[in-house]
Order: C-alpha cells, then structure tokens, then sequence
C-alpha cells in the first residue's frame, strides 16, 4: 500500500465537515483517484468524517486495488459470489452500495455524493439502495478540495508539465517544410509516452498557417509552409494529473502583423503572470491581459478566458474568465493563455502554467517563450 497524502484527506475532510456530511462516496475516475491514490476502474471510492478509506469495486479490480491504492478496505462485488465475506453479491457497482452503509455508519449518516457524476438512473438506484440516509450533493465539496493542490500533487504535475513542454519542444525541432500537422502530433505523442506520460488528451493541436486562426485547431493533415506560424498546444498526463503548454512558432519569416500580435501575447500573458497571487480575484488576471490587448486594438480577436485551474482534469475551475469572482490561493494551479486570432490571417497563443504563492507565482513550464523563427 502506498503512502497517503495527508494534506489532501485533511482538506477534503474540512470541506465535508462544513457541509455536515458523514462519508463522502465518488465513482469518477478521477474523484476515485483523488480519494484512493490510484485509478480503481468499476469502482467507488468513500472517505468518512474520521479519515476512514475504501474502495468498492468489482472482484475484477480486487487484487490490483489492495496493492496500489493506500485506502483502508477494499470491499468488492461478484455477480456469483457465494462465500467471500467482504464480497457482495451484486450485478452492478449501485447496487453494491449497502455493503458500506451496514459496515460504516449509522442510520443516521448523511451521505456526500457529487450529483454530477452520476446519471440520473443510477441515482434512482442509489436512492433506492440507500433508501433511510440523507443524501446531499457534495460537488463543492470535491470542487473546493481539489483546487488546491497539496505538495504531494504540485511534485506530480511538475512532471507532468516538463514532460508536456518537453513534447512541445520535440515537436518545433522536427518542424520544416512539408511535414505535416499529423506527423508532427503523432511523433510528439510517442515522445510524450517515452517520457513517462500516461495519457495524452484525446487531441493535440498543431495549427498551422490560416488554421492558426483557430483556437482549437487539432491537427490535420494539412503540411506546413514557410511564412506560417505554427501553434503547438499539448496536453499530456502524468501520474492522473495533466500539463498543458502552447507555443507559437514560425517557419522563415511571417506577415509582419503576426510578429505584432507575438509581442502583444507575450506582453499580455507576462503581465497576467505578474498579477497573480494569493488574495487576487481571478477575473482580475483576465482583466490585465485583456486590457493589454484592447490597448492595442485587438480585443475582439481574443475570444477565449485567459486560463483555466488544470490538475486530476485539464479544465477545472477557477477560471480567469470576465466573470469568475473566486479568490487565488496558494496551492492553485492554473494556466495562463492569452491568444489573438485573425480569421484567415493566422493566430498566436502562448500557455504557461503556473502555482499561485502567497506572494506571487511560480511558473512551473520554462521552455523559451520568446519569438522563434525556425
Ligand atoms: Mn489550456
């Protein structure tokens, strides 16, 4: 069994406690990891008001579970299950769900469910299984604990982001005339997964040319010319959590406008960086580097929020969005990501990520991130 991080079952038994919630039980992968350690698959994961851990999965998962996951009890289910005391006999993970209750806590207890990760039939069955407990939505729950990243969690993404930057840079080495989006992607991902990456998102992006223009660009077959710039925007994990790192290149020399907008990216991005630390309003860094681009003209050719939280998913909250009024803190992680795009001209993003400090930032990617005329 591994060793548990402390820090983040303390803060997540805090937020419960706020919300008088007795055990907590998630069935994403992502929840189960957060609460387990270690993906657990057909599974659910709970921790109680005491500190208490487990896992419920199938028989499939049983063995793997005990081993790689530092929870208490792994209690598991068997459709055919006769004889093994801590296996009940249940067709679907739901229906397993009793096996907790009568083991864990009184009729009293109020049970934690993040309401958005279930569907609303299997809901019906856990109403039905739990049927005499109050059940409440925990989405904040989970919500306000994996914000912040413990020290256990910011070592894993350092990682996570040096192997992402890592792929970037692989591919702006491999870039010349001719080859195309696809190759490029296609030879970063197996670089990414030689460097230790456990997933690479369902698509990278390589946009280049006209399609630079395009915020989500994913790769094409498209091959690339001189004169065009070149955006690199990869996303790979490490250990459950993700990096996210983007780049803009060019191949020779581009239109002189889009040298322009490089240096308005860069300006804004740089000093939505410096803004950030702890006790700053999230749209607060939107702000600057939104202001940074309407000085200059461009402001509604910047269509997206500035940047986003990233840890156990790519996209988690705050967001440094015009509106999201949530306060930094130290411990976060978030990207930074200014672009302009200029619909059949070409566009420019740049993305760093960074951990909020007490009294700043520390930016965590540190690949060059000054012009590049290959
Ligand atoms: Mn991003």
């Amino acid at each position: 069994m591994k060793h548990r991080d402390e820090f983040r079952l303390k803060n997540l038994i805090a937020n419960m406690e706020k919300k008088d919630i007795d055990i907590l039980i998630v069935s994403s992968p992502q929840n189960i990891r957060y609460i387990a350690g270690e993906p657990v698959d057909y599974a659910m994961a709970y921790i109680t008001k005491e500190g208490s851990t487990g896992v419920l999965c199938s028989i499939l998962e049983k063995e793997r579970a005990s081993d790689v996951t530092w929870v208490d009890t792994v209690y598991s289910y068997n459709p055919y299950s006769k004889t093994d005391r801590d296996v009940i006999k249940a067709r679907s993970i739901y229906q397993a769900l009793p096996i907790l209750m009568h083991k864990l806590t009184g009729e009293k207890a109020v049970i934690g469910i993040p309401f958005s990760e279930v569907t609303h039939k299997s809901y019906t069955v856990i109403r039905r299984k739990l049927r005499g407990y109050k059940i409440v939505n925990a989405d904040d729950v989970i919500t306000d604990s994996r914000i912040i990243k413990s020290k256990w969690e910011q070592d894993i993404m350092r990682k996570s982001i040096e192997i992402t930057e890592s792929g970037v840079s692989y591919a702006i080495e491999l870039i010349s005339e001719g080859i195309t989006e696809s190759e490029l992607a296609v030879e970063a991902e197996y670089y990414m997964k030689k460097k230790g990456a456990e997933k690479i998102y369902e698509f990278l992006i390589v946009a280049s040319g006209e399609r630079s223009a395009l915020p989500h660009g994913r790769a094409t077959d498209k091959k690339i010319r001189k004169g065009e710039a070149i955006t690199l925007d990869f996303v790979a994990s490490y250990n459950g959590y993700y990096g996210d790192i983007t780049r803009t290149v060019f191949l020779g020399t581009p239109d002189k406008e889009l040298i322009k907008i490089y240096k308005i990216v860069l300006e804004a991005l740089e000093n939505a960086i410096s803004t950030v630390k702890e006790g700053i309003p999230a749209l607060e860094v939107d702000k600057v580097a939104r202001k940074i681009i309407n000085k200059y003209r461009y402001g509604k050719y910047f269509i997206h929020s500035t940047g986003h939280g990233i840890g156990l998913n790519v996209h988690e909250p705050p967001r440094l969005s015009k509106t999201d009024k949530t306060v930094l803190r130290a411990g976060m992680v978030l990207t930074v990501e200014p672009g302009i795009y200029i619909p059949n001209k070409g566009g420019v993003r740049i993305e760093e990520d960074i951990l909020v400090t007490k009294s700043g930032c520390e930016v965590l990617s540190n690949s060059n991130r000054s012009l590049v005329f290959l």
